[in-house]
């Protein structure tokens, strides 16, 4: 008779023999030994398939491979460990919590080492301590059961004492990819199991810190500082820098300077106990809510933030203390100065780089349900009293953990985990234990047991609603009162998959307009995807579904601001321009610049006056500018010495970090330090434009005009030497993933509306072809199948003799209803051999009408492939606004009335569009050039708003034109 039971796994109880949480302790006296390094591993496709005598026979290691630890197995052994896969809300298992499946990827797990000859096991105890383990962890040592853990973002410290010895000692581990826990770990992300953090054996030798809590607050209207550090057991606690030594447990009170995420002062410091001496790096930092309002030190802050995943395309979330100080980097050096850990605990060392170089902090505990949502809820772990115990866990085990970092300012107890009374008991815990810090919970829409309203993705309309205490009330009248009274952050928003996101600066308007909006999280910071080679020898970056996934959700994970290999993405530049805490506007002769950091001076930057004067060449000249320093909130305005041209000029002045600021100097040299910038244009005198004095002149089956050779039907053959497939109407651009979107307040999807209405396939029927004694006139109608609407679109080509305008006017026919246009303008060839691009007007990098705040005035050079913006999944990209002049190979461009847009690319629209991954995009027989002269905004509705009422394209009659020169 065989008997079938859950397997430990199952088991909701979080954890087994684990020794009570503690602190992160980074440093001490204390003896420890890292066990990362090449493990013997064995991969079965279930639990079920080999027993746990691995454990304790050495003989089994003759069936292990070697993987290293860290390290996620499925990311290893190409396919022999199963693969990766993404799924964004759905499980990728039956629902029926605490069961999961027998398929369920299990890795056993060997690993010898010599203890030191010096490590004194008799003195105190010894503790094996795992940061990291997916999903669940069973561990011997030296063949002796030490106990189970699960919480896979959270560390685990068993005491290995009693199992220890001198000379050679064995770990041993199963870990199983699905267990009970897993239902509570169901955040968007690749499902990566394995230990994938790091392995410590740490002595703790009698009288050494079994934990402590350091207690800083700062005191804004004395500037004075309070420390009480608890220990246990006690000892004494010096901070040199203050003159302080002191008994744990004893208060001091004494000026310091506060810490503050712009000014992120550490005192270094020791705790002393009879065993043991621990480095600390202690920030004086105190939060409160008073005026309905979070406030740090005093004053309102205001997050300009950014939800963080561990991510790399190599490592998946085991990163290194490099990644994590990439990013730490990457992000003080685009003005992004917080950040949410979405949706676990990070490495707890990136924590001690947000100290260090100063990010506000919420840290979020290792829990999401969402997947309950497919099955209404029911047996929701938030409300089930089987998962009281590991969700208590699952919180203590984060706050003693990051208990000592003063960046931390927020606790968050999960994403997206519905509701449910477990999760006010978290609440209840948090705050008995640490009431020093403000709780968060998107979850909790009611914020009956949080500190602040949040939501994600919320509406610009609903935020200005917010930021005026006007939302619609809540039910129960005292929840309401008490929410009304309280601060508002977007813990996620703007949603930055693909193209885009548009309409950033309109979020920023609003929190720098209410008091109450304390501004948010853009979702996300990277793109998870890791590098593939396609058939045809290209590498291009994988997604959902690349890796045989049963279920999946494609492409949804590249939605970050860096590319999958930390290269800033066109909307990161964007978002630091908007969100830049120094505020500079140019006007014909001043700049008004306005400090408005939180705390900060602006002691570090300086600061150059630029003047480009855009005539036949364009001739620069730059000057240091004296800029006072300017506290907090501050405002001065400069006279600026700005001669009159001809031409049009721009002025734009610039504040750079200097040498001295930490994150400046940590950053390549040479690298981008811009803090702030602003821009004034001003316009070139009116020049007549040339009329046209030649008239057509019919050859054979040609017709010439100036420099131009048109075929008898009026298609442009060539200009000068230059041939050219004829410019004609595009309306055309291959979707982004916010095309593709249900605009949140529309609930149109843009993407399947252009495709319905065939604006991919227009046909032109050219109508007639009119030579006057001044211009060639080609009447034409676009039209696309099935509708009668139209765009009736006339070409008027005149030429002074050396150079061809073209002029275009579109008529709207038909029945357009409420459709937008994607694009309008014309496209057209130029030969294959075209590379160089120069051109005068907005860039360095592409905008939209909605995302265009970073781009500035100036001439650039560029070849064909620089232009291109490489978006994981292909879509539009690349266009360059309010272009002036432009030179495209041998071709070039001037602007007629209004500026043109600009768009380069070796191959067309429509394979852009049919491109699933940048491997897919063949080379064409041409270089295809559009000229806009407008776009459809961007928005962000792959997860939020379409574009704003302001920037949609809406199809009515217009004229616009360009003229050519060889
Ligand atoms: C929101 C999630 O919190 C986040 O993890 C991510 O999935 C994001 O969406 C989309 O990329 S939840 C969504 C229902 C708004």
């Amino acid at each position: 008779m065989v008997s079938f039971h859950p397997g430990e796994h199952e088991n909701p109880v979080p954890q087994i023999n684990a020794a009570a949480p503690r602190s992160w302790v980074p440093k001490s006296t204390a003896q420890r030994l890292s066990l990362n390094a090449d493990w013997k591993f064995r991969w079965s496709p279930s639990p079920l398939t080999h027993d746990e005598g691995f454990a304790a026979d050495k003989s089994s290691e003759a069936d292990f491979d070697t993987l290293p630890v860290p390290s996620h197995w499925v990311l290893h052994g190409d396919g022999k460990y199963g693969r990766q896969a993404y799924v964004n809300i759905r499980y990728p298992l039956p629902i029926d919590p605490p069961r999961v499946p027998d398929e369920n990827p299990t890795g056993d797990y060997r690993y010898t080492f010599e203890l030191p000859s010096d490590w004194k096991i008799e003195d105190g105890k010894t503790l094996l301590r795992f940061d990291g383990v997916d999903s669940w962890a069973k561990v011997w040592l030296n063949g002796k059961y030490l106990g189970t853990s699960t919480g896979s973002r959270l560390p685990v410290e068993f005491d290995a004492t009693a199992a220890l010895r001198a000379g050679a000692n064995t770990v041993a581990v199963r870990v199983v990819q699905w267990s009970a826990a897993t239902y509570l770990e169901d955040q968007d992300q690749w499902w990566m199991p394995g230990i994938f953090r790091d392995v410590t054996l740490l002595h703790r030798p009698k009288a050494s810190v079994d934990d402590y809590f350091v207690h800083a607050n700062y005191d804004h209207k004395s500037g004075k500082g309070t420390l009480k550090v608890e220990s246990s057991p006690a000892g004494r606690v010096v901070v040199p820098a203050l003159g302080i030594d002191v008994a744990t447990g004893e208060e001091v009170t004494t000026p310091v300077s506060p810490w503050t995420a712009e000014t992120p002062t550490l005192y270094d410091a020791e705790l002393r106990t009879d065993g043991e001496t621990i480095p600390l790096r202690i920030g004086f930092r105190t939060v409160t809510y008073s005026d309905g309002l979070i406030k740090v030190n005093g004053r309102r802050v205001l997050f300009r933030g950014v939800n963080r995943h561990e991510f790399h395309p190599d490592h998946g979330r085991a990163v290194t203390p490099e990644i994590m100080l990439q990013d730490v980097l990457l992000m003080k050096q685009h003005n992004v100065n917080a950040v949410r850990t979405s949706h676990y605990p990070p490495h707890p060392h990136f924590l001690s780089l947000c100290d260090e170089y100063g990010l506000w902090v919420v840290d979020e505990c290792d829990y999401e349900t969402h997947g309950f949502e497919w099955n209404q809820w029911v047996d929701n772990p938030s409300g089930s009293p089987m998962y009281t115990d590991a969700l208590l866990n699952r919180a203590e085990r984060m706050v003693e953990r990051d208990k000592n970092h003063p960046s931390i300012v927020i606790w968050s107890l999960g994403n997206e985990a519905g509701k449910g009374d477990n999760l006010r008991l978290m609440s209840e815990w948090i705050r008995k234990r640490d009431p020093s810090r403000a709780i968060h919970y998107e979850g909790d829409r009611a914020s009956s047991y949080t500190d602040m309203y949040s939501r994600m993705y919320a509406t610009h309309a609903e935020v200005d609603e917010i930021g005026r205490y006007a939302e619609p009330p809540l039910e129960d009248a005292a929840l309401d009162a008490r929410r009304r009274n309280l601060p508002f952050v977007l813990c996620e928003y703007v949603h930055s998959m693909g193209n885009g996101p548009g309409g950033i600066k309109e979020y920023q308007d609003l929190f720098e307009k209410y008091p109450r909006c304390q501004g948010g999280f853009i979702w996300e910071w990277i793109d998870h995807c890791f590098k593939k080679t396609a058939a045809n020898g290209r590498e291009y970056w994988a997604y959902g579904g690349d890796f045989g996934e049963e279920i999946h959700d494609g492409n949804f994970i590249a939605d970050g601001m860096l590319f999958p290999d930390r290269k800033p993405s066109p909307g990161l530049i964007e978002f630091k321009k908007v969100i830049s805490p120094i505020k500079v506007v140019v006007s014909k002769d001043e700049v008004t610049i306005t400090n408005t950091l939180d705390f900060g001076d602006t002691a570090h930057l300086e600061w150059t006056a630029e003047r480009k004067v855009f005539g036949e060449s364009v001739e620069a000249t730059a000057v240091a500018l004296d800029v006072p320093v300017l506290k907090a909130g501050e405002s001065v305005t400069l006279k600026l010495a700005t001669p009159a041209s001809a031409h049009e000029t721009a002025t734009t002045v610039t504040a750079s970090a200097r040498d001295d600021v930490a994150w400046a100097q940590a950053i390549q040299p040479g690298a981008d330090r811009v803090v702030a910038w602003g821009q004034f244009v001003a316009p070139a005198q009116a020049k007549p434009k040339a009329a046209g004095t030649v008239a057509p002149e019919v050859a054979g089956d040609k017709i010439h005009l100036g420099p131009a050779v048109f075929d008898k039907r009026g298609a442009l053959l060539s200009i000068g030497s230059v041939s050219v497939v004829s410019p004609r109407l595009d309306i055309w651009r291959a979707t982004t993933d916010n095309d593709r979107g249900p605009d949140e307040v529309t609930k149109r999807i843009l993407a399947n509306e252009w495709k319905e209405a065939n604006f991919d396939k227009l046909k032109h029927r050219v109508d007639a072809v009119e030579a006057t004694s001044s211009s060639l006139v080609v009447r034409t109608r676009a039209a696309a199948w099935v509708y009668n609407r139209a765009l009736e679109t006339v070409y008027t080509y005149t030429s002074d003799g050396e150079a061809l305008s073209l002029s275009v006017s579109v008529k709207p026919t038909g029945e357009w209803g409420d459709l937008f246009l994607p694009r309008l303008g014309v496209r057209l060839g130029l030969p294959k051999s075209t590379d160089k691009v120069q051109y005068v007007g907005y860039g360095p990098g592409e905008a939209y009408p909605d995302s265009r705040e970073a781009a500035r005035l100036d001439a650039f050079e560029a070849s064909v492939d620089d232009l291109q913006t490489p978006y994981v999944f292909p879509q539009e990209n690349g266009h360059r606004t309010d272009v002036r002049w432009a030179r495209v190979g041998a071709l070039e461009i001037e602007n007629a009335a209004k500026p043109f847009g600009l768009t380069v690319r070796r191959w067309t629209s429509e394979a852009l569009e049919a491109a699933t991954h940048s491997s897919d995009l063949e080379v064409d027989d041409h270089v295809w050039v559009n000229i806009d002269h407008a776009h459809h905004g961007i928005g962000t509705a792959s997860c939020g708003e379409g574009p704003l009422p302001q920037y949609r394209l809406k199809p009515e009659p217009t004229e616009f034109g360009v003229t050519f020169r060889v």
